[in-house]
């Protein structure tokens, strides 16, 4: 089944969870402008969830979705929550949902991990979820280390179920090519983090703006926890401390609170500016309806012209 049947939505376009980013104002012009709108639980209680969950059914009649930050503490109780609050589709990051899939399909609820690799993607599977989101290393955030033209068709090839393609996509044209890579879909973040709907701070926005393909930089590899941000007198600190060999807690001082600082103060220089590389790809402020619809429009326009050989 398509994943837009699957899922009862018009565009095959999912919105990537961002932690204190992807919020009512963001999802619901999502899933109501056609597309997959999708909460990021990561770094909420319980109530601040259940909030979220009904400001989006305030907003729209139609499907959005949860995405559970697995590395979180706390996850137990928002789990509790989506099945009361009737939430249909859960996405999941950062670890494996298998310690909560009984319970999630029991309510009924789709299951839609994020994974990089081919073997977390065949475990996946396995356990009974019902897509997969392939996620390469050009995303912004917790990464892999694979990139999306390489773990894309690896893990279509792999597994039945649907593959989302993500990582990376933020115009038309990858759109189509993450479709002729097998993807049935594609989830996008940093496109819809430079929306006109998007609560992030303005500066954050322009720096989205402004970044190129060389912006952004991965931080965190010797911890085992990379993560892409824009590149600024904060990575550069850090960076500088990974390659002195610095100690996990030096490290991890760093950046306490600098991702608040980032989205609500906007402070470019000391904050952690989460972004994929796409960021090079965007140059101005949409509102999230003219990235859905020129995402679609482009996308086919270039399929319907593509001629090899
Ligand atoms: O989760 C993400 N991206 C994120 S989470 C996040 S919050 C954070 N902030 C600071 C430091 C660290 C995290 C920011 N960005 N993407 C989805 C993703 N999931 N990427 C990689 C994975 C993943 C990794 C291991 C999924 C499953 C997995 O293992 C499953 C297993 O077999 O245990």
């Amino acid at each position: 089944m398509k994943i837009t049947e699957l899922l009862d939505i018009e565009y095959p376009i999912f919105q990537g969870a961002m932690a204190q980013i992807s919020t009512a104002d963001l999802v619901g012009a999502v899933s109501e402008s056609g597309g997959l709108g999708i909460i990021a639980s990561g770094g909420m209680n319980v109530e601040q969830l259940r909030s979220e969950i009904r400001k989006v059914r305030a907003m729209t009649s139609k499907p959005f979705a949860v995405n559970l930050m697995l590395m979180m503490p706390g996850v137990d109780d928002l789990v509790d929550l989506i099945i009361e609050e009737d939430v249909k589709i859960v996405t999941t990051g950062a670890g494996t949902p298998k310690g909560f899939m009984p319970k999630l399909k029991a309510a009924n609820i789709k299951v839609i991990p994020v994974i990089p690799n081919v073997n977390i993607a065949k475990k996946m599977e396995a356990l009974g979820c019902d897509a997969v989101i392939a996620e390469g290393f050009e995303a912004g955030g917790h990464i892999g280390s694979v990139s999306t033209m390489v773990l894309v068709p690896s893990v279509a090839e792999a597994v039945s179920i649907p593959v989302i393609a993500a990582g990376g996509i933020a115009v038309g044209a990858e759109m189509a090519a993450a479709f002729a890579l097998g993807a049935q879909g594609v989830q996008c973040g940093t496109v819809f983090l430079a929306s006109k709907e998007c609560p992030v701070s303005f500066a954050y926005k322009q720096q989205v703006l402004n970044a190129n393909e060389t912006s952004t930089v991965v931080t965190g590899t010797t911890l085992g926890h990379p993560v892409r941000a824009i590149s600024n007198t904060l990575t550069s600190q850090y960076l500088m401390l990974e390659r002195e060999g610095a100690s996990q807690e030096t490290l991890e001082n760093q950046t306490v609170g600098s991702f608040t600082k980032a989205v609500v103060d906007g402070d470019i220089e000391n904050g952690t500016l989460m972004s994929g590389q796409s960021a090079g790809l965007v140059s101005e402020i949409k509102s999230v309806k003219e990235i859905i619809e020129t995402l679609m429009h482009d996308a086919n326009r270039i399929v319907s012209n593509l001629v090899i050989g």
